[in-house]
């Protein structure tokens, strides 16, 4: 076996489904063997960006803490082309492998300058050391398996990006094979008094309320947390990035806390617990800057990042899955029941020739969904982020936290990639205008999303911030028109009654991607972004 079968077997044995890239000269060898190996399936797709979304989308939908998205670029434009989706699943704690292919020996002795080097050599392996938890060089066939299971095992414990250099000439070395990855250790004596410290709290409280975060599906526990809600009657609250978690469990499912931009019933439920258990969460100012009223984390269970804070003290190197497995271990079935209202989403579209708000989609999409099934979402950043806030509950990947724009379209396709879904996107017309041509590699791979595109011709979300700028007015381009070009279907929707018959077309036609434009008229907003925009005035108002 050499270097790269071993590599690829490795990433198989870990989690990855498959593999998103686009080659370039230092790449080419290693996607030679990857297509010939066929380990694991090999998706191109045309700009760097959208790789690293892709992957990020199939490594995050699949959950189960064995899933590994793997993006692979060559050297120099391709990988420095990714920093930002990197980035993003760095900060939204994503296991995302960066396979770059690099320089060999020789040639980086041969003095010259190499095309595609932008300071030294070294520099692509430091610039990905800011937003990876582990990185290394193959560069010695002897270390490499060993190398390999350090960094993957950091991807998968830490649920962070790591970064790998496949130098052009080691690719066909012959290599062993890569050993499994050390498992985390646990102090069960601490593991033991941590678990019964949050019992004893949860069990001392008049109003305990379960919220969680992304670090519940990056690490396969929602099944396992939706029975420890129900076990201990919790109510179950998601974060703003948590939207989606437990969608199709049995849990208490009260909705999404936004704080002042929420549901107030949720707000309240949360800001008024004496019992907050913070399960997976990450501490963003999108999942908690907006809160009405502060919420007390000293006084909150805030489990995440590998430990579990209560009060002024810690417990450290405190896997998320081993407390919620001690847990369990300790709850029996619940003494009662707590009744909890369901947020209930608007559901009845009127499809009339009224102009269409963003809540109109929300409504259309939750009566396809109640005749056609769930759907997976992709959404983008921009008020079609928000809108889906309005969407009945269902898989749902977005950049809540990091908040890039051009994930929507790429993450959709990585998304029908891994899990074979249909998936329905959400994307705004600037989202768009980033990363939307990457529908034109649908028909290759057979990928069929509905694409609900939300043009405004404006970056809305900022005019919301800084109504007086001009250059948030965007020309209107006539995105529809393009889909056929691209092997798929388009049409341009004005109304209501023509948005719910384009969704009807879009449902029954299979095999290509069903692009929706929705022309939304400039200032229209959903109720959610609404809600922030106040919100947020409010509380900038109250700051002395
Ligand atoms: N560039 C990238 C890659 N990501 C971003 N988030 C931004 C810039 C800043 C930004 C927003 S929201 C927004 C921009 C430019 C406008 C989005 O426009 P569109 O997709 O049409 O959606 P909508 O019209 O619903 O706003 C965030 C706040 O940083
Ligand atoms: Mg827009």
């Amino acid at each position: 076996m050499n270097l790269t079968e071993s590599l690829l077997h490795a990433f198989k044995a870990n989690g990855a489904r498959q593999i998103f890239g686009i080659p370039g000269d230092f790449a080419l060898p290693f996607f030679r063997i990857i297509e010939e190996s066929q380990i694991l399936p090999l998706f191109t797709l045309s700009h760097e960006p959208a790789v690293g979304f892709a992957a990020d989308a199939a490594a995050r939908i699949e959950g189960g803490g064995t899933s590994l998205g793997v993006a692979a670029v060559t050297y120099g434009a391709g990988a420095l082309n990714m920093i930002n989706a990197v980035a993003a699943a760095y900060a939204e704690k994503v296991p995302l492998v960066v396979l770059s292919g690099g320089p060999g020996k020789g040639e980086s002795r041969s003095g010259l300058l190499l095309h595609h080097q932008a300071k030294t050599l070294d520099s692509q392996f430091r610039i990905f050391e800011e937003i990876t938890c582990d990185r290394v060089r193959l560069d010695d066939a002897s270390r490499a398996p060993a190398d390999i299971a350090r960094v993957l095992g950091n991807c998968l414990r830490q649920s962070r990006p790591v970064y790998i250099e496949l130098p052009r000439d080691m690719v066909a070395v012959p290599c062993a094979e890569v050993p499994p990855p050390a498992a985390a250790e646990v102090d069960a004596e601490a593991l033991a008094a941590c678990a019964d410290e949050v019992l004893r709290r949860l069990a001392a409280a008049e109003r305990p309320v379960l919220m969680v975060d992304v670090e519940v599906r990056r690490y396969g526990l929602e099944h396992k947390v939706a029975e420890l809600a129900r076990r201990l009657a919790l109510p179950v609250a998601t974060c703003f990035m948590g939207r989606g978690l437990l969608a199709d469990s049995d849990a208490a499912l009260v909705g999404t806390y936004m704080g002042v931009a929420g549901l107030p019933e949720v707000t309240q439920l949360v800001e008024n617990s004496d019992g907050l258990f913070l399960l997976g969460v990450i501490l963003s100012d999108t999942n908690f800057a907006v809160s009405a009223k502060k919420i007390d984390l000293r006084k909150s269970i805030v489990a995440c990042n590998g430990e579990v804070r209560l009060g002024y003290h810690v417990y450290p190197e405190m896997p998320l899955a081993a407390l919620v497995d001690a847990l369990l271990e300790r709850t029996g079935e619940p003494q009662r029941q707590r009744e909890v209202s369901h947020t209930h989403y608007p559901h009845g579209l009127v499809a009339d020739d009224a102009a269409i708000a963003p809540n109109d989609i929300a409504t259309a999409v939750n009566d396809l969904m109640a005749e056609h099934g769930k759907l997976p979402i992709a959404s983008d950043v921009g008020d079609c982020l928000f809108t889906a806030m309005d969407i009945e509950h269902t898989a749902l990947v977005a950049p809540g936290y990091y908040a890039t724009m051009g994930y929507g379209v790429p993450a959709g396709l990585g998304l029908q990639a891994a899990t074979g879904q249909r998936p329905l996107i959400l994307v705004g017309d600037g989202a768009f205008q980033m990363t939307g041509w990457e529908l034109g590699n649908c028909r290759r791979y057979g990928w069929d999303p509905i694409v609900l595109l939300f043009n405004n011709a404006s970056w809305e979300m900022l005019r919301t911030f800084q109504p007086e700028s001009k250059f948030n007015n965007l020309d209107d381009w006539g995105f529809a028109s393009m889909a056929a070009g691209m092997g798929g279907d388009g049409v341009r929707v004005h109304t209501r009654r023509q948005l719910k018959a384009a969704l009807d077309r879009a449902v029954a036609t299979r095999g290509r991607f069903q692009l929706v434009e929705i022309m939304i008229p400039r200032g229209v907003l959903s109720q959610t972004l609404e809600r922030f925009v106040a919100g947020v005035r409010r509380l900038n108002a109250s700051k002395p």
